[in-house]
């Protein structure tokens, strides 16, 4: 499979990316065909505080040393809630220098997205504010900004309805 410079995929690179196995040494890390390869860049975008599969994908995606989390971008709307359990989980894991960004409000969301209660408990007293990383307000302009300013191909991991991902297009159609 080849690579444009900048390619939009979805949550199969990560199942892809998670098949590379882990170097031995630093940050060493062996393609699939046994190539050593440096860890690729990727923007996560991620409707995360519904059901638990994109935690558990988030978990899986810091556990993966052939994955470079460049940001973590909310999608699908309900940016706070979503940015807390995305700022909470990179915290309380040791990532908590990870970009954040939020996406934009999206009226379907309200409406169809009936598990939002789930992960609201884990985070009903945590403030955005708290988080040591960077909180990109316009998660949109902050997955053009990373893509066009990285000297790398960045991959974004999509793992949800991608308003955000969208509104990122409209900006800057060259991302694609
Ligand atoms: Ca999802």
């Amino acid at each position: 499979m080849s690579f444009t410079r900048r390619k939009v995929l979805t949550a199969s690179a990560l199942t892809a990316g998670a098949c590379a196995i882990r170097g031995l040494f630093g940050n060493t890390v062996f393609g699939a065909d046994g190539a050593k390869t440096s860890p690729r860049p990727v923007i996560l975008a991620t409707d995360i505080g519904g059901d638990i599969d994109d935690t558990w994908a988030l978990a899986l995606l810091l556990k993966s040393p052939e994955l470079d989390l460049k940001l973590a971008v909310t999608d699908y709307g309900v940016p706070l809630y979503r940015g807390k359990i995305l700022a909470k989980f990179l915290q309380t894991t040791g990532h908590g220098q990870t970009p954040i960004g939020l996406g934009p409000e999206y009226d379907d969301a309200k409406h169809s997205d009936g598990a939002l209660a789930r992960q609201a408990p884990w985070v009903k007293d945590y403030d955005l504010e708290q988080y040591k990383g960077p909180v990109h307000h316009d998660g949109a302009k902050a997955i053009v900004e990373v893509i066009m300013r990285s000297p790398q191909r960045v991959t974004v991991i999509s793992i949800g309805p991608p308003p955000t991902v969208a509104a990122a297009l409209a900006i800057e159609p060259r991302i694609a």
